[in-house]
């Protein structure tokens, strides 16, 4: 039976014995052993009732057997779907009435909750904890540890990973198995990765960055990797001398600054350190080449879009551009108005063509037909401007969104939630610059006339339904909002009169 991804990632490795995941506690699986550990999973998944096409949703720690979980629910022909652990009860059961999964898999401490969200037959509930245990574990150690991969092609869905959206509402991107193949055979290849690597994972799972561009370009070629729970800057100072290949938001490489262990000597082994996810301030480039002699390779990608453009392996990395799109990906600069295509240095929207374009957005037609034209093209709400040789740089984005710390978080939900509290005529949030986390995030507020609703009473209400990275730094009271002549909230307005806010006692 043929797995596209199962057949290049995971199949290979079956009588490997060399080390694939190290992790905290010092446990090291083989590659053998996960091709295994996965087999057993499988088995679990298909006990459970997951058949071909189903949903394996997954709300689990960084440990071991969840990046097993995601091979078996490959191997088992379901589609992975790994939500951020910091959502609350709230935002999940979004997901899980939009997903429809036949099995989740989460914490133990969550499990009583989770039941209550789903509410309804069919669904079987799996829990994983911290330190690897829970009713996953018991019924994989019990399993088979072979079993008979399920067919799934390339156009196959492998992945709906949840995207928040500048409507409020989040949406689903479908990925294949040839998306995430195309993308982890086209960065191998270019950053020269081989079985001789060793890997610092310091990134979530439930992204793309931490699971698909880290784990699957290390899985296709048999790379070594250093597994760590979360980014521990003490820890990834003592794994450096060992290690070869480092992949991170800006603010691993800020952190790494700070700490004056960082030099040149202790990076003599490593090879390559890529950043993205978030803009690498050209300040921090300059900084990391002079203390270590490595020029970090900025990258760019969307959730929909997997990686689209890299800097050079080989050849000139430059700060404050993206580099080139990647082999067999299509990068246009357009007029956001027109959708024609813009001259050499001029700014417009990044648009991107090839197979590591996303299928759609899960149930939302209409979603995926106004940023996924006809024509293959995926609008990415990303400006950018790409000088005569190709080479890209990101200027800005029309999107309304904030990055902080790499996470994604989308004004308009919370603002929602601001405007529900009664009191409360409108809000606006909007990010500012931050030290650490490159951008945070502050709340506007304007209160109905008479209304005496103080910063603390909205945070109470707002902040219970938000994931803490979303949550607002500071609730600032204002008689109105900057608007322009059409009457649209000029947020630009608000960051500069408040940046400088940012990194303020909350
Ligand atoms: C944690 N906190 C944050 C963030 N992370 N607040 C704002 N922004 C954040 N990113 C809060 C916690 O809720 C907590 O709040 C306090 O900060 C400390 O928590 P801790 O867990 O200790 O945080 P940390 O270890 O300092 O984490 C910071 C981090 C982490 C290491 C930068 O956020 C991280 O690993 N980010 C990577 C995100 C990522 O993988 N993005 C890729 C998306 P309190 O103490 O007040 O309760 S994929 C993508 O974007 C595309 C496809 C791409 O191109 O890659
Ligand atoms: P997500 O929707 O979580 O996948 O986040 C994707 C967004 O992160 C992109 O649309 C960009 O706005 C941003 N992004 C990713 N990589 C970079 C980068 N290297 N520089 C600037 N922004 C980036």
């Amino acid at each position: 039976m043929s797995n596209t991804l199962y057949d290049a990632l995971i199949a290979p490795h079956a009588t490997s014995e060399q080390v694939f995941l190290e992790c905290d506690d010092g446990t090291v699986l083989s590659y053998g052993g996960y091709v295994r550990r996965v087999a057993q999973m499988a088995h679990v998944l298909v006990n459970a009732g997951v058949a071909p096409g189903d949903r394996v949703f997954v709300q689990a720690p960084k440990v071991s057997d969840t990046i097993a979980l995601y091979g078996a629910a490959i191997q088992a022909g379901a589609v992975y779907l790994p939500v951020n652990t910091a959502y609350t009860l709230s935002e999940l059961s979004y997901f899980i009435q939009d997903a429809q999964p036949r099995a989740i898999i989460c914490d133990p401490k969550d499990e009583a909750a989770m039941a209550q969200i789903c509410g309804r037959q069919g669904v079987t509930i799996l829990t994983l904890g911290p330190d690897g245990t829970g009713s996953l574990a018991t019924a994989a150690d019990a399993a088979e540890d072979t079993f008979k991969t399920v067919a799934r092609g390339p156009d196959d869905l492998a992945a709906l990973l949840y995207t928040s959206g500048t409507t409020g509402r989040s949406k689903g991107a479908m990925l294949s198995h040839k998306n995430l193949l195309s993308n982890a055979i086209s960065l191998a290849d270019l950053w020269e990765i081989t079985d001789q690597d060793r890997l610092i994972h310091a990134l979530p799972i439930f992204h793309t960055h931490g699971l698909f561009v880290a784990l699957n370009t290390c899985l296709l070629v048999g790379a070594r990797v250093r597994f760590m729970a979360a980014f521990n800057g003490d820890e990834v100072l003592k794994e450096l001398p060992k290690s070869t290949l480092m992949m991170g938001v800006p603010t691993f490489y800020t952190r790494l600054l700070d700490d004056p262990r960082l030099t040149r000597d202790l990076c003599a082994e490593m090879r390559l350190f890529v950043s993205g996810s978030a803009p690498l301030l050209a300040d921090t480039h300059t900084e990391f080449a002079r203390r270590t002699g490595h020029r970090i390779l900025e990258r760019y990608g969307m959730t929909e879009t997997n990686m689209s453009t890299s800097n050079p392996y080989e050849g000139d990395r430059v700060a404050g551009t993206v580099g080139y799109a990647l082999p067999g990906v299509e990068v246009v600069i357009t007029d956001p108005d027109t959708g024609a295509p813009v001259a050499a240095g001029d700014i417009g929207m990044i648009e991107v063509r090839g197979d590591n374009v996303f299928q759609g957005y899960w149930n939302m037609p209409e979603k995926t037909a106004e940023e996924l034209r006809d024509t293959g093209f995926f609008i990415t709400g990303d400006l950018g401007v790409q000088s005569d040789d190709g080479r890209i740089s990101i200027v800005g984005r029309q999107k309304d969104l904030i990055i902080s710390g790499g996470y994604n978080i989308y004004p308009k939900e919370i603002e929602e939630l601001i405007n529900n509290v009664d009191g409360v005529l409108e809000s606006a949030v909007f990010g500012v610059p931050h030290p650490d986390f490159g951008e945070s995030v502050l709340a506007a507020v304007i209160l109905e006339q008479g209304a005496s609703v103080t910063p603390d009473a909205i945070a109470a209400q707002v902040e219970p339904l938000l994931a803490r990275f979303k949550h607002p730094r500071r609730y600032i009271l204002c008689d109105a909002l900057p608007r322009n002549t059409m009457g649209k909230v000029q947020k630009n307005v608000l960051r500069d009169t408040y940046n400088g806010s940012g990194a303020a006692p909350e």
